[in-house]
């Protein structure tokens, strides 16, 4: 069995991150291992959250998994909780990097043309060093525009879509993902360039609701996939078709909860769709 380890907070409530990573990634047949790099009692998007850094034990963890010769065949990196966390996670990846074995970073850090609260202007800096250790990095268009200085805006064309994507391989990743783009109006999907500079693209229906934590259910649907020996495109297909139906599901159901989507009733589809 595969084994990978995310490096992420723990929301404790609200659907995202590592509470997200682990049940999917399990469910897909993947060991997921964690370093949780802070506690917080809700995601960002809920008035007082509380937050405990947990910066300190990224270090010592790494030298007992050092010490014991543990090996990973992904690290898979998420929101991160400040620039200092991001230069942590830099020396984490050098750490456990193989040369045969995946490093697969989403930046987790900006949505709808804006940074999430806890971010300050320059983080989006020190979230591009993150990015470029990586094999695959996983932006929506926002981050996209953060992590290369572009000018954000509602509407781009593929030539546009192109452009950032050679800009974030310009810094350094092998190849990018950026996700919530479908090509025109009344669709989504994604758009990425491999390591050959190849482009691939995918676009579906956009649904005409938005939730929060769909973001960590996509990257952490395409670690699964890939480490299931899917390619890239085959990966985010199922990805995206995942998230697509999560939101479907969820926005039918009249008790649904407004800071995440129901994904454990979809988890049984996943798994159905490896086989
Ligand atoms: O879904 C990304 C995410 C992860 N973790 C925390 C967040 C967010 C987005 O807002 O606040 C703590």
């Amino acid at each position: 069995m595969k084994r990978v380890v995310t490096l992420q907070d723990i929301s404790c409530l609200g659907r995202c991150s590592i509470t997200v990573a682990l049940p999917v990634i399990s469910a897909m047949g993947v060991e997921c291992a964690i370093v949780p790099t802070a506690v917080l009692s809700t995601h960002t998007m809920f008035k007082g959250f509380t937050v405990c850094d947990l910066s300190d034990q990224i270090e010592p963890i790494t030298r007992h998994w050092l010490s014991q010769g543990i090996k990973f065949d992904a690290v898979y990196t998420g929101y991160l909780a400040s620039e200092d966390q991001c230069g942590q996670t830099v020396d984490f990846i050098k750490s456990f990097k193989t040369g045969d074995n995946m490093v697969i970073v989403d930046p987790a850090m900006a949505d709808h043309g804006k940074l999430y609260p806890a971010f300050g202007p320059d983080f989006p800096r020190a979230m591009a060093e993150v990015c470029g250790q990586a094999d695959l990095v996983l932006p929506n268009l926002t981050e996209a525009a953060f992590l290369t200085g572009t000018p954000y805006q509602e509407d781009w064309s593929e030539a546009e879509v192109k452009q950032l994507l050679e800009r974030l391989l310009a810094l350094g990743c092998k190849s990018a993902m950026i996700t919530g783009y479908g090509g025109g109006k009344g669709k989504t999907g994604f758009a990425a360039m491999d390591s050959e500079g190849q482009t691939l693209s995918y676009s579906h229906t956009l649904l005409p609701v938005n939730y929060h934590g769909t973001g960590d259910i996509f990257s952490s649907a395409v670690v699964g996939g890939l480490m299931r020996g899917l390619g890239l495109r085959e990966a985010g297909v199922i990805a995206a078709d995942f998230v697509s139906r999560c939101i479907q599901y969820t926005s039918a159901q009249p008790d649904a909860p407004w800071y995440g989507v129901e994904f454990e009733a979809l988890l049984p589809e996943l798994m159905e769709k490896l086989k």
